[in-house]
């Protein structure tokens, strides 16, 4: 097609008499108009499915977008309560969900030192309704990547599990996570 193209454009420069070039260019044009016509529909053709690849590929490493209404229909009345507590250097309790539970996770430092609860994957992969201090101060954000708490204190977590996987939890403190601070959250 595209040799065609240049055949066309080459016997229409070649040729010096006007009459017998206009059909050419008429027709070149013609042919011209449906490629980019065609070009046109494939090139929008591709762009969404570059388009649906890229948001495919964001919601994997996005938050969940709709966290807000999955936290107002939630059932928040048999929230599971789960206490996880840090110290050095383990989280101690197996930390295994159910996708669709509501639940109040309470991340306690038992420890002398200061430990992170970070989990990027985790966090993106659940419908977060907030993180809770002492009762004396509550976080609303879409989702967090790390939760610091200092030793004797304690961050609740309040969310509902949604996307089913496997995802890391580790204390990015100093070599806390080489020390052995780290462990898998299964939502199931
Ligand atoms: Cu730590």
């Amino acid at each position: 097609m595209l040799m065609f193209i240049l055949g066309l454009f080459q016997s229409t420069n070649s040729t010096n008499h006007a009459q017998k070039a206009i059909p050419n260019i008429a027709k070149t044009t013609a042919i011209q108009l449906e490629l980019n016509e065609k070009m046109k529909k494939s090139l929008a053709t591709l762009a969404g499915v570059i388009a649906l690849t890229l948001a495919a590929g964001a919601s994997a490493a996005d938050y969940v977008e709709n966290y807000a209404e999955i936290v107002k229909a939630a059932d928040w009345k048999t929230m599971t309560t789960l206490t996880v507590n840090m110290e050095e250097f383990e989280y101690d309790t197996d930390l295994e969900f159910k996708a669709g539970q509501t639940y109040k996770l309470e991340i306690k430092n038992l420890g002398e030192k200061k430990h992170y609860f970070t989990a990027p994957d985790f966090f993106k992969n659940i419908a977060t309704r907030k993180a809770q201090v002492n009762g004396q101060a509550e976080i609303k954000a879409p989702y967090f990547d790390a939760l610091e708490v200092l030793p004797g204190g304690q961050l609740d977590l309040y969310f509902v599990a949604h996307n089913k996987g496997e995802y890391a939890v580790y204390c990015t403190i100093d070599d806390h996570r080489q020390e052995g601070m780290e462990e898998i959250i299964i939502i199931k």
